[in-house]
């Protein structure tokens, strides 16, 4: 066998297991989680015109669609990738009992959801706005993810303190500030929607109260929803930070830039739900307006990391031979096999500036009003979360179990194109989307027995070029998710020829700079606090007090509200 990397270190095997089952179970579901991606495009492109396909109705297929790409894989990610930064970085051993009780309330909560899924008892979408009604198992599973989530986070703050205590005056890891960064923002995100679950749908789902305060939950919800999303790209950022540029035989440009970053994020990430929220009666225009004043400040810490991404793959294709304005782009490693993450993340920036881009004018209150709702906004949220974060955490999900494993890659080839094939499949797929979603086609709509189908009174031929574009970038997507698939359990059931070890990659900066500002989490924390107080204390108090009147459960399969369930 040979020996580890210098950079390597041995870790508990408890760690070791759990982190690999935490890292495996998620992509089993995936597979899921990506065929009923391919099954939408084909409703939308009208192939599938019918209400169900092979057993499972449509907004099902979609519920689990979004419930397990969006919430179950990144989660079960960012924890996993999380105790391996911790423990990488700080060099201690963990609390293991805490660490199984988390992955044990992760994983039956999980199994809760997809079953209720699974069994048509919650198809309500990822989003679960009421009055559309889950069985309560879907919200107590939802519930135990994120309860066990949150302890995953509690068990990592013991090494931290004992590392300060240890290293006074010392930066904190870069890495470590990043994980950090995305919990607290997962705790900040996760209050409100608890809230939601347990004071308003739970009771509502049990039949304990009638009825639901829709814009009161709906406000809740995205008071979690925005978030949410920083929360998924903060370990993509982490990996962008701190391994990005050693990939490209370079450093990081400026540490003073991924510091602010994550910081900046902790401070902006949450007074901004209401953007998702501008189309909808019972918010005053003043809440609308500091919603989408934040949001512009939210997208700061991108445009910073786009600039300082672009400055370090300058400097290491430099330091590579790279000459001229533009020659050194052709020094950035595209398909080394040796340095196969990079495509992952390479990829995954170049569709986040399409992603990026829209985000912005998403968020331009006035011109939220002509894409809110339509299919431009999956194309949207392909180009960040299915893109910078897919692939960012694919590409560690097979790092880490390689590693982990001590075994090789199998078929490398595949592994560096990868990223390209799902590129272009993600670019396709939005393009067609967008295009829809520009001339108002919805989303969230079972376009096969609709719009897309000319027997259908509702036919809309003008919308059918946009579908077809969405559903071949689909397929590609679908190929692209295939060979990742083969490539993964190829490595995992592969034999082991090295020792398993915990590493990562570890870039050095190229300005090492020493700001006090970014030197400590307590100022950021009291400005998301205050910002928190100032962009929900009024709207929230608005919406309690204005007495709407709440709403009787509905089904997706019926106009009419449900009443007495004797079944549920
Ligand atoms: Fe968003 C809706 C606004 C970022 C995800 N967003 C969504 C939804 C999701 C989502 C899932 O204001 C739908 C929710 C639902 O189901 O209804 N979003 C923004 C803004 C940003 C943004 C302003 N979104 C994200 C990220 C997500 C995500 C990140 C997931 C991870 N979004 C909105 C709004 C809505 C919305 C409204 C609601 C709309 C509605 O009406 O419902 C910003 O954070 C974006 C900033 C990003 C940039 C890009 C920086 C570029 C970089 C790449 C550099 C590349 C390099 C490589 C260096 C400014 C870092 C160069 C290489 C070459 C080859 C050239």
């Amino acid at each position: 066998m040979e020996l580890p990397n210098e950079n390597a270190i041995a870790i508990e095997p408890g760690l070791k297991r759990m982190l690999l089952i935490e890292i495996v179970f998620p992509m089993v579901l995936l597979i899921l989680g990506i065929y009923h991606g391919l099954v939408q495009v084909l409703y939308r492109a009208g192939i599938i015109r019918s209400s169900q396909f092979l057993g499972l109705e449509y907004f099902q297929g979609l519920t689990l669609h979004g419930v397990v790409n969006a919430i179950v894989f990144t989660t079960f990610f960012a924890v996993a990738f999380g105790y391996a930064v911790i423990r990488y970085y700080l060099k201690r051993p963990l609390n293991m009992k805490v660490a199984w009780l988390s992955f044990a309330l992760m994983m039956i909560g999980t199994m809760l959801a997809a079953v209720a899924i699974l069994l048509g008892k919650a198809t309500v979408l990822y989003t679960f706005y009421p009055p559309l009604r889950a069985h309560p198992a879907f919200y107590v599973g939802l519930v135990l993810v994120v309860v066990g989530s949150w302890l995953a986070f509690f068990n990592w703050l013991p090494p931290y303190f004992a590392w300060k205590r240890q290293h006074p005056g010392e930066k904190i890891p870069l890495a470590v500030v990043g994980i950090f960064a995305a919990f607290i923002v997962w705790l900040i995100a996760t209050a409100p929607v608890a809230v939601e679950i347990l004071f308003m749908l739970l009771p509502w789902s049990m039949g304990w109260v009638p009825t639901v305060n829709v814009p009161l939950a709906r406000m809740l919800f995205w008071f979690f929803g925005h978030p949410l999303v920083y929360f998924w790209l903060l370990p993509t950022y982490v990996m962008y930070y701190t391994m990005l540029p050693k990939l490209c035989g370079g450093k990081l440009y400026s540490d003073f830039a991924g510091r602010l970053t994550f910081l900046w994020l902790v401070l902006y990430s949450a007074p901004v739900g209401i953007h998702h929220q501008f189309t909808e009666p019972g918010i005053t225009d003043t809440w609308k307006f500091v919603h989408a004043f934040f949001t512009m400040l939210v997208a700061v810490p991108s445009f910073l990391t786009a600039f300082t991404m672009a400055a370090s793959m300058e400097q290491g294709a430099r330091e590579n031979g790279g000459q001229g304005l533009l020659g050194w782009w052709k020094k950035l490693p595209y398909l080394d096999k040796d340095r196969w993450l990079f495509p992952y993340l390479f990829a995954g920036l170049f569709i986040f500036i399409f992603g990026g881009v829209t985000g912005i004018i998403n968020a331009s209150y006035n011109m939220n009003n002509v894409v809110h709702n339509t299919a431009w906004l999956p194309a949207h949220f392909h180009q960040t979360v299915a893109g910078p974060v897919f692939l960012s955490y694919l590409g560690m999900s097979l790092f880490l179990v390689a590693k982990l494993t001590g075994k090789a890659i199998k078929l490398p080839t595949w592994n560096v194109w990868m990223p390209y094939i799902w590129t272009l499949g993600i670019m396709i797929f939005s393009t067609g989307l967008f295009i829809g979603g520009g001339a108002g086609e919805p989303r969230r709509t079972n376009l096969g027995v609709s719009y897309s189908d000319p027997h259908s009174p509702l036919y809309h031929p003008e919308w059918h070029f946009g579908d077809i574009m969405g559903c071949i970038g689909g397929i590609v997507m679908t190929v692209a998710g295939l060979m990742f698939f083969v490539v993964f359990f190829a490595t995992v059931f592969g034999r082991a020829s090295k020792k398993g070890v915990l590493e990562l990659i570890v870039s050095e900066a190229y300005h090492d700079e020493r700001v006090p500002a970014v030197q400590s989490f307590t100022p950021w924390l009291a400005g998301a606090a205050l910002l928190l107080v100032i962009a929900y204390a009024p709207p929230l108090t608005e919406t309690i007090r204005s007495g709407f009147p709440g709403a009787l459960p509905y089904s997706p399969h019926s106009p009419l509200p449900l009443h007495a369930e004797p079944d549920r």
